[in-house]
């Protein structure tokens, strides 16, 4: 995730304390609509577990009647049937929608005959004008930490695979191969979410879409487990083998933290360390996996 571009948060601030740069937004916006003149389709990446609330909210203005894919990247780590009722929703709003797993490959051979449908109409526009077929061009635009770059790699080397020969990336250009007639550009927009519903802070704090360096791990740690109690109680009490009841998520800590030998010199319970994993547990899915934006709303 690229450095510098949030605030760190206020000294004694209990809350997420989270202001992009707006300078920083404009310019990496500037650049987004710069390189949309030279695609055919735009692939949109939204994290599957947040379709919407890690979505740029000006995302329809900027990209405009240019055709659109939406990725639900890291599918593995959502609630499946959440996954699919999203892509249904994308839908009904008139996009193409497809759920992907950009470390497995899951869902990638579908992304690029959708994005070869998008463009038809505009190829054939421009053979009709005489122009000569060429390959299909789009890009990548999502928030920070949503996968893009793994999402190009993996894309990438699917399409190499495939047609076996030449290396992907074509140099000198900002292109990289995705087979023979489908190209990527290789630089992938950053375009960033909308922090002013301190909700949506919260569900991009815990999966892992904001710098940790910039906020209090522990603060987020037991909202996260006032969460998990009501949502998810068996999986919390599952993975760290909890006897008593749930509840207070600062005794959760101090119990999670201890059982899991998180000590400092003297015994006492170290709750940042404690704190670290179950963030890092949540991330990776050992709790559960989760759609926390509803479709149905
Ligand atoms: N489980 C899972 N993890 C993923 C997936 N795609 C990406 N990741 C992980 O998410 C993290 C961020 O991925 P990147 O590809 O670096 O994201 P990015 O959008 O390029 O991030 P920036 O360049 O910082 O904007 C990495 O730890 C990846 O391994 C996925 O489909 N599933
Ligand atoms: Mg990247």
């Amino acid at each position: 995730m690229s450095e510098g571009y949030l605030t760190p948060p206020e000294e004694g601030d209990d809350k997420l304390n989270i202001q992009w740069y707006p300078g920083h937004m404009v310019k990496a916006k500037r650049l987004v609509q710069e390189h949309l003149k030279l695609v055919d389709v735009v692939i949109e990446l939204v994290d599957a577990r947040l379709p919407i609330s890690s979505r740029n909210p000006d995302i329809d203005g900027i990209v405009g009647a240019k055709p659109r894919l939406v990725v639900l990247n890291k599918s593995d780590l959502a609630d499946p049937q959440g996954c699919r009722q999203w892509v249904r929703v994308f839908k009904e709003q008139g996009l193409e929608a497809v759920a992907v797993n950009s470390i497995n490959g899951q869902g990638l051979a579908q992304v690029s005959s959708l994005v070869r449908r998008l463009a038809q109409e505009r190829m054939a526009a421009l053979q009709a004008k005489g122009m000569r077929p060429r390959a299909v061009r789009a890009m990548i635009v999502g928030i920070p930490n949503v996968g893009k770059s793994s999402f190009i790699n993996k894309l990438v080397k699917k399409g190499t695979a495939k047609t076996g020969d030449k290396p992907g990336v074509t140099r000198g250009k900002q292109w990289v191969k995705v087979g023979k007639d489908f190209e990527l550009l290789d630089t992938p927009g950053i375009l960033w979410p909308k922090f002013e519903d301190p909700e949506v802070g919260f569900k991009l704090a815990i999966t892992g879409a904001i710098s940790d360096t910039v906020m209090d791990i522990e603060g987020l740690s037991l909202r996260l487990l006032q969460k998990l109690s009501e949502l998810a109680p068996r999986q919390l009490q599952e993975r760290y083998k909890l006897s008593e009841p749930m509840g207070d998520p600062e005794r959760l800590l101090n119990t999670i933290g201890s059982k899991r030998g998180c000590l400092m010199p003297g015994g006492a319970v170290d709750r940042l360390k404690a704190a670290r994993i179950v963030l890092d547990e949540f991330r990776s899915g050992k709790l559960g996996l989760y759609t926390l934006d509803n479709p149905n709303l």
